[in-house]
């Protein structure tokens, strides 16, 4: 059996890590900053070393293919190298690293595979910057079209299309140019399943629904000493309802329902003066489609109640919404097959993350291995994996794509 070298995966991690390196071990990759340009050309040098055929698309999605014995859809693997601003070291990076040490394996081993083998990055998969998340994979499958991608801005007002541009990777090939055959995304679990249930290899079935909203307050500013409550316009007072109120919302509902306020600016900002105004995000997700329908109902019918009794304007934006995505069942069976064949635990799951797969799925089957994440972790600089199981996913994803690079 092709083995994959732990000690070189591990040291790839560690020299992409050191882009954008933060305090504590993190990364910080932002899409296209000067960070993720400096990751990108790093990782771009890593595919063109190993004889990979590289393209760049006109959203930026990196695309790295070996030629198999017949000039037939590739399987392809990858997953993105952009981080949150307090991002881990293996979120993304660990599958496209991954997928570029079983493109090194076969390499050294002399193997040619029947179908082509692809590595591919995405852009802007975390949607910290720029929304939507899945950014780069979103357009590859055809989920919007270039120029809505484009118009993307961040809070500064730079564009995904000015910067794409700046940072060298607006590149020539239509999205989706390379159609696979077939999608396995390896990637940390980032929840706490795996690691609490000491289980090695998650077989993930289904990505969750998501949906981002982003909610701009206008009230009226005010002095905090002489302004009675009963004529206050506190913008601030609803952001924080509706934080209290979402929380309450999803321990009410249960199961899979998940909600976050993660973003909120109040003006002035200032301790003596009443918010007239308040932007702020809330992030809902369920694995259930009417549930999420529900949550998102129930958010939207406490923002309008506290709204008209504050004498607030409310304006409501839709930054992302993904209805759940179930991942191809044959392919999801070969993951856990190749698991169970190198006597790893496994445990079929949901992702609780969003990942370019779960966008894949809609070109091809698709399906996605998990690895723990130690206590759970991710979005946060203490993220980790352990080796062991770093190379326990790789391995499980090099013999997945064996099979498929020969399979009719
Ligand atoms: O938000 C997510 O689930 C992903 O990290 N973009
Ligand atoms: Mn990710
Ligand atoms: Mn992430």
């Amino acid at each position: 059996m092709l083995r994959l070298d732990e000690r070189r995966l591990l040291g790839a991690l560690d020299d992409l890590a050191a882009v954008g390196a933060i305090e504590g071990g993190g990364c910080a990759r932002l899409a296209l900053t000067d960070e993720d340009k400096v990751g990108r050309d790093l990782v771009v040098g890593w595919m063109k070393a190993l004889g990979l055929a590289v393209t760049v698309d006109a959203i930026g999605n990196v695309v790295g293919v070996r030629a198999g014995r017949e000039d037939i859809a590739p399987i392809m693997t990858g997953s993105h190298i952009d981080t949150v601003r307090t991002g881990g070291r293996y979120d993304g990076n660990y599958g496209v690293l991954a997928g570029l040490e079983v493109v090194r394996a076969l390499n050294e081993a002399g193997v040619t595979t029947r179908r082509p083998i692809a590595v591919a990055f995405f852009t802007n998969e975390e949607g910290a910057r720029f929304q939507p998340d899945m950014m780069g994979s979103l357009v590859y499958v055809g989920g919007i079209g270039l120029n809505e991608a484009y118009a993307a801005a961040d809070k500064d007002g730079a564009s995904v299309g000015d910067e794409l541009r700046r940072i060298g990777y607006l590149g020539p090939v239509a999205p989706g140019a390379v159609k696979p055959h077939a999608f396995v995304e390896l990637h940390i679990e980032q929840g706490p399943i795996l690691d609490e249930e000491k289980v090695q290899i998650g077989v993930v079935e289904s990505v969750q629904g998501i949906s981002w909203t982003e909610y701009t307050v206008t009230g009226v500013s005010n002095h905090a000493g002489t302004t009675p409550m009963r004529l206050r316009r506190d913008a601030g007072y609803l952001a924080a309802s509706v934080n209290l109120f979402a929380r309450k919302l999803a321990w009410e509902m249960g199961g899979d329902q998940v909600a976050t306020v993660g973003s909120l600016a109040l003006r002035p900002n200032l301790i003596n003066v009443v918010p007239n105004r308040a932007i702020f995000s809330v992030d809902l997700r369920n694995t259930d489609e009417a549930k999420l329908k529900e949550a998102e109902a129930r958010v939207a019918a406490h923002i309008a109640e506290v709204a008209a009794a504050e004498r607030v304007e409310v304006e409501a934006k839709v930054l992302a919404r993904f209805e759940p995505v179930i991942f191809d069942a044959g392919l999801v069976d070969r993951v856990e097959h190749h698991a169970k064949a190198l006597s790893l635990s496994t445990r079929r799951m949901p992702s609780g993350a969003g990942h370019d797969a779960q966008m894949m799925q809609r070109l091809c089957p698709t399906a996605m291995i998990f690895v723990p994440s130690v206590a759970g972790l991710s979005h946060n600089v203490k993220e980790h994996t352990e080796a062991a199981d770093l190379a326990a996913g790789a391995q499980v994803l090099l013999n997945v794509m064996l099979e498929l690079a020969e399979r009719r």
